[in-house]
């Protein structure tokens, strides 16, 4: 179908590009660590959400050539980054389930991490819970190389699938991100205040960190650091931008 062929076409010609959206330390006022988002620029239709292709690339299996370019783009800009004398935060990747499936994942990331010069501890990996529920002893092990090698791991939309507590404490992950359909109602919606704070509870509980997403407002954010989420992403500081555009806000300490 005519989207499939564009989108091989698209990964043919490198038609891809990566925005970045900051997330920032409250407490300290600064950037502590930025997400990598993939988008499509189209000569035809322009810039492309991934919204629109992610579903069908990972249908199409060309997630697994689209990610390795998201994963080694999104190296070499750590790269670039620590080379212009920047202060150096970890920088996130979405990993579709397909590709934490790949059995030869780690050895992938390895060779990424090794060819661009980046220390594992500057790279995120984020899973959905999804991917770890799906057969857990394979996702253990992977999680435990990655984390072995010193990649970070978060686990992205949180509290939307079906993760058990109980593996969760198996997994070496670093981090929770709160999706952000429960930050959206969180000042009007005690359900959503409550879920929340359990995350943040959660959290605290098992020694992870916890990041909190689509903060929109001064409220939401509010609300956030009373229940004491150190760490937010959302428009209310940036939205995705180009990497020249995150610098600036680097220079500008958040
Ligand atoms: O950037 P935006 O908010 O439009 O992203 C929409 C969705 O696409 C999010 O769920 C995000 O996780 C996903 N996404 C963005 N970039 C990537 C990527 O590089 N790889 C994968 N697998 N998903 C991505
Ligand atoms: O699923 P994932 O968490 O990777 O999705 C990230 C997506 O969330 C990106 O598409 C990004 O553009 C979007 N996003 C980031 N900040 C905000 C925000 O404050 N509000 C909303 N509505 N979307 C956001
Ligand atoms: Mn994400
Ligand atoms: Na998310």
């Amino acid at each position: 179908f005519r989207l499939e062929q564009r989108l091989r076409r698209a990964v043919e010609r490198n038609e891809f590009v990566l925005h970045f959206q900051p997330q920032v330390d409250v407490a300290q006022r600064r950037v502590c660590g930025v997400e990598a988002l993939v988008r499509w620029q189209d000569p035809e239709a322009g810039l492309v959400p991934p919204a629109e292709f992610i579903p069908v690339a990972e249908e199409t299996g060309l997630i697994l050539e689209l990610g390795e370019w998201v994963l080694r783009g999104a190296c070499r800009q750590i790269r670039a980054w620590h080379d212009a004398g920047w202060p150096q935060v970890p920088v996130a990747v979405n990993l579709s389930p397909r590709q934490f499936q790949q059995s030869d994942l780690v050895e992938r990331v390895r060779a990424i991490l090794a060819e661009t010069g980046v220390p594992p501890a500057m790279l995120e990996l984020e899973i959905t819970e999804s991917s770890l529920m799906h057969s857990v002893e394979e996702a253990l092990a992977q999680v435990q190389a990655l984390a072995d090698m010193g990649v970070r791991l978060a686990i992205d939309d949180f509290g939307t699938g079906y993760s058990s507590l109980a593996y969760l404490k198996r997994f070496p992950v670093s981090r929770l991100k709160i999706d952000r359909s429960f930050v959206r109602d969180l000042c009007d919606d005690r359900d959503d205040a409550a879920i929340v704070a359990s995350i943040i509870g959660l959290a605290r509980s098992l020694a992870l960190e916890v990041v909190a997403e689509g903060v929109e407002t001064a409220p939401q954010l509010a609300a956030l650091r009373d229940e004491g989420c150190r760490h937010c992403q959302g428009y209310l500081f940036s939205k995705p931008r180009p990497a020249e555009e995150v610098a600036a806000i680097f220079a500008a300490g958040a």
